[in-house]
């Protein structure tokens, strides 16, 4: 995970165990063609680390955020009270509680200081991509364009496996299997 073109995006995660999660909203910056740079600065260990780079990041040209932390997840909304950028946070799965203390921590923030808050773990994380390459294209025609084509490339690949299962037959039942009578008929 590094930087492509001109970095519009800025990722910061908590620690390096939220990589392997966090790498999907970069995968999906490197599809759309939009520029990004990744980091590591905690809230909590590290947070003259955290505000020197959101300074940084303010005055290099990023124009959207993405913040991913797990456990007691205060990085995305830390970022957010120290920054007008618009902050996309990602709560992530990595203590006893799966992300449901992450999820609490990032979504419930006070009023006046929002964190756009996506699913838990690797489907937020390509969302909060999407999200970022989203507001970007509203001043960036080509990347509407190919915000477009990306739909309709998920769209395209859904119609390929619902046809695949077709064309082997369709959903087999496991042999044995009956369903559950309904107990009101
Ligand atoms: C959070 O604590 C990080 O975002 C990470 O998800 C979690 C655990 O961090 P490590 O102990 O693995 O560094 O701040």
């Amino acid at each position: 995970m590094g930087t492509s073109a001109e970095p519009r995006v800025g990722i910061v995660m908590g620690s390096d165990s939220d990589l392997a999660v966090m790498e999907e909203a970069g995968a999906v910056l490197d599809e759309l063609g939009v520029g990004y740079t990744t980091t590591i600065a905690s809230a909590h260990r590290a947070p003259d680390l955290l505000r020197a780079w959101i300074r940084k990041a303010e005055t290099q040209g990023i124009r959207v955020i993405i913040a991913g932390a797990g456990g007691a997840a205060h990085l995305a909304g830390v970022v957010a009270s120290e920054t007008l950028l618009p902050v996309i946070g990602v709560p992530l799965d990595s203590s006893a509680l799966h992300g449901w203390d992450a999820l609490l921590a990032t979504v419930q923030m006070p009023a006046g200081v929002p964190v756009a808050t996506m699913a838990i773990g690797k489907a937020g994380a390509n969302n909060a991509g999407v999200l970022a390459a989203r507001i970007l294209a509203l001043q960036d025609e080509g990347l509407a364009k190919r915000l477009v084509e990306y739909r309709a490339k998920m769209a395209q690949d859904v119609e390929k496996k619902a046809k695949e299962l077709q064309d082997r037959g369709g959903a087999k039942r496991t042999p044995g299997f009956r369903p559950a009578s309904n107990p009101s008929s």
